[in-house]
């Protein structure tokens, strides 16, 4: 992977980067690994490892070489929590999500020992209707064997109904060369 660089963080429309890179949105609920394997893509501590899970507030923009931009999207998982801050949430995600015609792919990291829940098929479904793919990675792989591994995969791409499901671990980096390549091959080139 090409040297990642941290472009900017935006709230808003008007302060996304002006730039012809195609993005690839990489979202998931707070915890899920995050930031972790975006800095095993980055091969340096480019994106922070939470230890304030749902603090992150801002989209934050990264350039991968000139080749595209991953876009870091704050945490959800509180949706049920409801109130303004949940609004003001929806509206920045839903805003980009709806509005950015250089958007190729959402990558949705799932910690592995969870299932897939409301949130990530509002998001998934949210993105899908406006034409663009969505993928999952399971995260934090390391804790399971090869065969509950196996056993994951199949379970998250019959609840989710997608076709591209990967595991990967940010410890022992198992996996994150493949998302990435998938990403650069399939959502970026083609
Ligand atoms: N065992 C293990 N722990 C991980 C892995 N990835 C992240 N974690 C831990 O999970 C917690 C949340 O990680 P973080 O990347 O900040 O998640 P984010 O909130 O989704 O950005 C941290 O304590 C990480 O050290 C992994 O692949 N394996
Ligand atoms: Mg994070």
């Amino acid at each position: 992977m090409p040297k990642m660089t941290f472009i900017k963080s935006a709230v808003k429309f008007s302060e996304f980067p002006v730039h012809p890179l195609k993005e690839i949105a990489v979202a998931g609920r707070s915890n899920a690994g995050k930031s972790s394997i975006i800095n095993v893509w980055a091969r340096e501590k480019i994106a922070k490892v939470s230890q304030t899970p749902g603090k992150t507030r801002l989209l934050n923009f990264f350039g991968v070489g000139k080749n595209y931009c991953l876009v870091d999207m704050p945490g959800y998982g509180f949706a049920s929590r409801g109130g303004d801050e949940v609004k003001s949430w929806k509206k920045m995600i839903e805003g980009y999500l709806s509005q950015r015609p250089q958007l190729v792919g959402l990558m949705l990291v799932i910690d592995m020992a969870r299932e897939w829940q409301d949130d990530e098929e509002a998001i998934a479904q949210y993105v899908m209707k406006h034409d663009i793919p969505v993928a999952v990675v399971l995260t934090k792989c390391d804790k399971f064997s090869k065969n509950d591994i196996e056993k994951a995969i199949t379970r998250m791409k019959l609840q989710s109904r997608l076709e591209d499901v990967f595991a990967a671990s940010s410890q022992t980096k198992k996996g994150c060369d493949e998302v990435e390549e998938f990403m650069y091959k399939v959502w970026v080139k083609s």
